[in-house]
């Protein structure tokens, strides 16, 4: 996986700090941070770059640019794990708390020996902190909310967070040796803590986990876990030969396990995760892929995601597993804001990004002008905004739609009269106010839109962010099945914050015949690549190519949406 400019910058930023935190020189400090600020907002990647275009780069002399392309080839540098060898490990953790940057950090392990969480909180409590120059009561209150933050948020991992963290781990694992297992692997919404089997002996191993990892838990010869980015890492090594079993075993997940352990068990058979044993003579049968043991135990393959039991095994005896939708199968982003309302990106901005995409199409959908905190749109913007796509549709192969992401009222009115909808392609409608209403309400409110003659679809419906907001009560059975009679789409929203609707419910949308619609809800170029989260959640949800919208070709799209 190619470093991101966002990689290279966080890199960069924690040399700044840890620099700071040792209290060395303030220019060379200040180096780092400039540099961390500039590839931050650059807009081409510095992966690709070669030593005179970094150095050609305001604010990056030649010293950074040799670092940065360090960081592009191995994920960190050298002078940065030597100052991080040089500082306790769990100190580095202090700096993930709200609140506390490196000069607090200093102060507190100078002065007082703290020297990780666990020491600040007892220090807190103990009010030893207040005998800090520049420190109070009110401030030791302040770190113990930071800290119960901290924990809360360091629960589970969004799969954007998964995704940074496993790139630091990849950075220093031989490809072909390896993979990733667990829940990151099924691509559920949410990960607790991220898997992975090796074939690599341990020892070589542990010794390059320890350059990525901020703190190593425990390093074994048969299992390590440490800490990357602040976030838990388990690693099991495997002999080749049993690396299938292995990687089955810890996939999961655990209902799929127990489950296909009782299909082994069914025929005299013992399946662990080192192979599977003949009961009557406690022979060891070995399988060093997963592919072997399915044909062993007469099932057709069945995909990481599909790991759930949820019927697919029983679906695999009979050779009957469903046809996943793929990343090839899409056409187009079905959600995308641009700079007319709360996005980043201008019109054109946007079919340059949906040409290097290769899609045929993108559903511009700013928002409506009743959400008083964006800039959004009403009727007169929204015409002078069809003017500026068909200007920008003359020239682009990426086709932009008309499109709007329109409020759902409190009282399930929306955010635009009809006429102003009438001109638009696409019109999602969204609930962004109001979550906590009780379940009738929600899903009255709701109900109107899909009743609405001009909505195509309910975007983000339960209104979910993973790890900060509870879905609403909203009665998603009954949005379905109306869904579904009124030829209405639901969302998945892909920004990995909401995947929105999740697996469970659009399985069940899918199979009442509910169309998918895939938006990534982009405001900035990054985020255009959520479109996988979205795919993997759909995968989850059992829905082929032709239970999503965004399969469609531009015109079959309109015409649906007509
Ligand atoms: P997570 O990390 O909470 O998002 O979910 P997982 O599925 O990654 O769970 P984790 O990390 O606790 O364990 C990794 C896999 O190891 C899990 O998916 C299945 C397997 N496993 C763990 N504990 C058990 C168990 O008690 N029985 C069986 N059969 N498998 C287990
Ligand atoms: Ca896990
Ligand atoms: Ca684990
Ligand atoms: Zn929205």
């Amino acid at each position: 996986m190619e470093v991101t400019n966002q990689q290279v910058a966080a890199q960069l930023n924690l040399m700044g700090q840890l620099l700071e935190i040792k209290g060395d020189n303030t220019f060379k400090i200040r180096a780092f941070y400039r540099a961390s600020d500039t590839i931050a907002r650059l807009a081409t990647p510095v992966a690709g770059m070669d030593p005179e275009g970094l150095d050609a780069i305001p604010g990056i002399g030649k010293n950074i640019a040799g670092k940065i392309q360090e960081i592009v080839r191995k994920g960190t540098f050298d002078e940065l794990e030597e100052v991080r060898g040089g500082l306790p490990g769990s100190l580095i953790e202090l700096l993930d708390l709200e609140g506390v940057g490196p000069k607090t950090v200093a102060a507190l392990w100078k002065h007082l020996n703290i020297r990780s969480i666990g020491d600040l909180e007892q220090a807190a409590r103990g009010h030893r902190i207040r005998a800090l120059r520049g420190f109070g009561a009110k401030k030791e209150e302040a770190f113990l909310r930071s800290i119960a933050v901290y924990r809360a948020r360091s629960g589970r991992m969004t799969l954007l967070e998964a995704d940074a963290v496993a790139a630091r781990v990849q950075s220093v694992l031989t490809p072909g040796t390896f993979m990733f297992a667990g829940s990151y692997r099924r691509g559920k919404s949410s990960v607790g803590d991220i898997d992975v089997v090796s074939k690599e002996p341990p020892d070589h191993l542990n010794r390059a986990l320890k350059t990525v990892a901020t703190e190593v838990i425990d390093a074994g010869d048969r299992k390590t876990s440490l800490r990357v980015l602040g976030k838990r890492v388990d690693v099991r090594f495997s002999h080749p030969a049993q690396f299938g079993s292995m990687l089955l075993y810890l996939t999961g997940s655990k209902a799929f396990n127990i489950r296909l352990r009782e299909r082994a068990i069914a025929r005299g058979w013992k399946l662990n995760e080192y192979g599977i044993e003949d009961r009557l003579t406690s022979v060891l049968r070995e399988f060093s892929t997963e592919e072997e043991i399915f044909s062993f135990l007469g099932l057709e393959y069945i995909v990481p995601e599909l790991r759930e039991d949820w019927g697919e095994i029983e679906r695999a005896e009979t050779h009957n597993l469903p046809d996943l939708v793929t990343a090839g199968d899409i056409s187009g982003d079905l959600h995308v804001h641009s700079s007319w309302s709360d996005g980043r990106l201008s019109i054109a901005e946007l079919a340059q990004a949906g040409e290097d995409l290769g899609y045929a199409y993108l559903v511009c959908s700013d928002h409506s002008a009743t959400l008083g905190i964006t800039h959004g749109l009403d009727e007169e913007r929204l015409k002078q905004q069809a003017h500026e796509i068909e200007q920008v549709n003359r020239t682009s192969s990426c086709r932009i739609i008309h499109g709007i992401e329109v409020d759902i009222l409190a009282d399930g009115t929306l955010g635009l009269p009809s006429r102003a909808l009438a001109d638009l392609d696409f019109v999602i409608a969204s609930v962004h106010s109001g979550f906590g209403q009780d379940r009738d309400v929600m899903t009255r409110r709701v109900l109107a839109a899909v009743d609405h003659e001009q909505v195509n679809c309910i975007g983000h419906p339960t209104g979910r962010i993973i790890g900060q907001r509870e879905p609403s009560a909203l009665d998603i059975p009954r949005v379905i099945d109306r869904a579904n009679e009124t030829g209405t789409a639901l969302e998945c929203n892909a920004s990995p914050y909401r995947l929105d609707l999740d697996d469970l419910f659009i399985r069940k949308a899918v199979e009442k015949g509910v169309r998918i619609a895939i938006g990534t809800d982009s405001h900035d170029r990054s985020e255009f690549t959520h479109m996988r989260y979205g795919i993997t959640t759909c995968r989850r949800g059992w829905t082929g190519p032709g239970d999503i919208l965004n399969t469609l070709d531009a015109d079959a799209l309109l015409e649906w949406a007509a």
